[in-house]
């Protein structure tokens, strides 16, 4: 289809395939001649992760043209992801089977029954692993979410945003009953006390100073100082910390929420100082505080050849590459492979994501930035479901559903101790004009002379015993290829030799050091210090060589809590993978889409259970009923995320009648990964 009426108002003409893929063609290869490209941005998605019908057949189309503009990160852990290498070389996960060899199991924000569901992943296992070792358990978390429902010992709910100032207080407590593992410190850290800082850094710098007020900021990380934080009573605290200090093995993990804030490269690191702090890493039931590990097979996917564009942006900062890209630098912006960029991007390729307007923040501010024709030129959008996103395209590409077509999945980030490969045959027919992604990029190759590099004389189906063999040779217990596509689903047993994260370097740090430039566990990072002397950084935005807790915008004591006094979060649940099945009733049905708020909160608002309300702040107002529940602590409302953004006009106000919360949250990136901050949101509830 193409685009008729305004960009983003939704009016298509349907066209012919030909005329479609000639206006791509035509677009693509105007863009790169008149811009370059750089202005090319390949879009973030996560719903095309198949073997060779995904977005790796547009990656290699676009990369014949001579490649496009890349992102670095990811919408779920960007900030956990950029973090964490400075502290551990990488991000180390024990295998979630050790939670059954550990005594006590402490999760942040690790909602893993819901965010981790399918048959044998990690929610499955988890629930294997706790009827095995009977530890107890803990959630850290705003909300009692059905993790802790189906069945964990305690909840402690936390204020958003505020996870490290509750480790700084456990740390408080550590240190000052002996329970620190010192030895573990000396000789596997860097910088926990004076002994271990590298010579560059100040003195007072240390870990243990910071924590017991001996710091720059001269404040004792007590038990006291944390509740007013935090939310969280002085008694619970104390009493955590005397837990997790005396109960071994401690397996401590996160989920991705406690990261999706403003401040949330310093709480993943801050997160993973409790199991350092405790000597709880690299043994039998411990986890080194970051996510739970997955085995992932090396699966071979569609060769997508080499893209010859150096430029990589932060994935959250698309938006800005829009309006005002040539002002982006290295250390401004976080770019990467060049100091700056050299243009805006002009022209958007879209397929199998949503965050062109869904997925990403500020929905508002992101439709007018896209409006703009005289900005980004040229929109193309592949989905198999009428989106948001859809609206925006200029030329709208019908792809196939996935069992319309044949292809592989490998197992995804939720696998954990499991692996296994899974053929998914062409169950019917396309109903109506669909084409298959890579058909559809075969065709616009074929429009710019490519086609034979393209395919390499291949079909799809071709491509697909090609990558399985080639996957073969890395994982020779697979079966040969007959069996397999015959056969069904593929289990690889015992893929990952060692269950438990940083074993090795535990065992012999000489001969097994980290990938951090000393070598082992940096709790000071000189390299973060550096970034922070060298980069602009936005007032109020803190990168710490020491992971601490620090108070970015938004949150709980803000000045804008008069006007908005509610912290406002979305969270991943089960009726949808983030916007995929919203336009499914009967899930919507089960899992209806509501604003969960605390029982107080509704009380002093006169809302009562199903009314309907506004959710609102500077940025938009969100329509939705209510749930009223004892489930989400007070002063903080939820929002379950991927709602379809559907503004229409009501009273002179522009309101979003999706319930979609990006709607209220903001483009202002966090501090180092420059990543998107979705969880952190102040905002106002009224009735409706
Ligand atoms: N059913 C379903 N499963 C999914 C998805 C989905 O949409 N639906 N999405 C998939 C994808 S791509 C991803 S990235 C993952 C996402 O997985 P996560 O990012 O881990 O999921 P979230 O729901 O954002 O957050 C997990 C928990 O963190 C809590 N939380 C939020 N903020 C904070 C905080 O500041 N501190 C603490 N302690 N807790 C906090 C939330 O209440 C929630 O219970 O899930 C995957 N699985
Ligand atoms: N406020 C807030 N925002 C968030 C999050 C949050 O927690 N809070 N989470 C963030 C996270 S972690 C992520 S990963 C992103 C996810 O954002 P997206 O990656 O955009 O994920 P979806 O919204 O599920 O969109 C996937 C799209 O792929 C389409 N699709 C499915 N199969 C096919 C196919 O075979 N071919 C084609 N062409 N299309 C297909 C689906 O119809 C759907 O429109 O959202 C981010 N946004
Ligand atoms: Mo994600």
């Amino acid at each position: 289809m193409k685009r008729v009426g305004e960009r983003g108002e939704g009016k298509f003409e349907r066209i012919t395939w030909d005329e479609a893929i000639k206006t791509v063609a035509d677009n693509l290869k105007r863009t790169v001649e008149k811009y370059g490209n750089e202005s090319v941005y390949w879009q973030y998605c996560s719903g095309q992760q198949s073997l060779v019908n995904s977005r790796r057949a547009w990656w290699r189309l676009l990369n014949l043209m001579g490649g496009y503009l890349k992102y670095y990160g990811s919408y779920s852990t960007a900030q956990i992801g950029a973090a964490m290498p400075y502290t551990y070389g990488g991000r180390p996960g024990s295998d979630m089977s050790e939670i059954g060899n550990a005594k006590l199991y402490v999760t942040f924000g690790g909602n893993t029954l819901v965010t981790r569901g399918s048959g044998g992943g990690k929610g499955y296992q988890l629930e294997c692993a706790k009827e095995k070792g009977h530890p107890k358990s803990i959630m850290i978390d705003p909300m009692y979410n059905d993790t802790v429902a189906a069945g964990m010992d305690q909840w402690i709910p936390i204020r958003p945003g505020t996870d490290a100032a509750l480790v700084e207080a456990i740390a408080y407590e550590l240190i000052k009953n002996n329970w620190v593992d010192q030895d573990f410190l000396d000789k596997y850290c860097v910088g926990y006390d004076e002994k271990t800082l590298p010579a560059s850094a100040a003195k007072g710098s240390d870990y243990k100073s910071h924590i017991l007020g001996k710091g720059k900021d001269g404040i004792a990380k007590t038990p006291e100082w944390a509740a007013k934080i935090t939310g969280i009573p002085v008694e619970t605290i104390v009493q955590l910390a005397k837990e997790m200090g005396t109960t071994k093995p401690c397996f401590i993990s996160q989920g991705w929420g406690p990261q999706r804030q403003a401040n949330g490269e310093e709480t993943a690191r801050a997160i993973a100082m409790l199991p350092i702090l405790l000597g709880q890493v690299g043994l039998p039931g411990t986890n080194p505080g970051d996510a739970e590990g997955n085995s992932s097979l090396p699966a071979v996917y569609l060769p997508i050849g080499k893209n010859p564009v150096k430029a990589t942006i932060p994935v959250f900062m698309w938006t800005d590459a829009i309006v005002r890209g040539k002002d982006m630098t290295d250390i401004t912006d976080g770019m990467r492979g060049v100091k700056k960029l050299d243009h805006d991007i002009k022209m958007i390729v879209n397929s199998g994501g949503n965050t062109t307007i869904n997925q990403h923040s500020d929905s508002n501010a992101t439709d007018k930035i896209l409006r703009d024709t005289s900005k980004c030129e040229f929109i193309v959008v592949c989905d198999n479901m009428m989106t948001p996103t859809c609206r925006y395209a200029d030329i709208l590409l019908p792809d196939v559903l996935g069992p319309e077509t044949d292809d592989i999945a490998c197992q995804g980030g939720s696998n954990g101790g499991t692996t296994s490969m899974l053929p998914m045959h062409k169950a019917v027919e396309p109903q109506w004009d669909q084409k298959t992604s890579y058909e559809i990029c075969r065709l616009i190759a074929k429009e710019l002379g490519k086609e034979q590099e393209f395919t390499e004389g291949r079909t799809q189906l071709q491509w697909l015993e090609w990558c399985y063999n080639e996957t073969r040779k890395k994982v020779p217990q697979l079966p040969d290829w007959d069996t397999f596509w015959k056969g069904g689903p593929a289990q690889v047993y015992g893929w990952r030799k060692n269950p438990v994260a940083l074993s090795e370097f535990r065992a012999d740090p000489v001969k097994n050091p980290l990938k951090t430039p000393s070598g082992k566990i940096e709790i000071y990072s000189e390299r973060l210090n550096n970034i922070a002397n060298t980069w602009k950084l936005n007032p109020g935005d803190v990168i710490s060589p020491i992971p601490i807790y620090f108070r970015n915008w938004e949150m709980y004591g803000d000045e804008l809590q008069k006007k908005y006094p509610l912290q406002c979060y979305g969270f991943h649940h089960h009726g949808r993978i983030h916007s995929t099945f919203h336009n499914l009733p009967w899930l919507r049905e089960q899992h209806p889409d509501v604003v969960f708020m605390n029982v107080l909160d509704a009380k002093a608002r006169g809302i009562n259970n199903g009314d309907l309300v506004q959710i609102f702040n500077d940025r938009g107002i969100v329509e939705l009923p209510a749930k009223v529940t004892s489930r989400i602590m007070p002063g903080v409302v939820s929002i379950p995320q991927g709602a379809w953004y559907t503004p229409v006009s009501k009273n002179g106000n522009v309101v979003d009648v999706g319930g979609n919360i990006n709607t209220l949250t903001s483009l202002r990136p966090s501090p180092l990964a420059k990543g998107n901050p979705q969880h952190t949101n102040l905002v106002e509830v009224r009735k409706a």
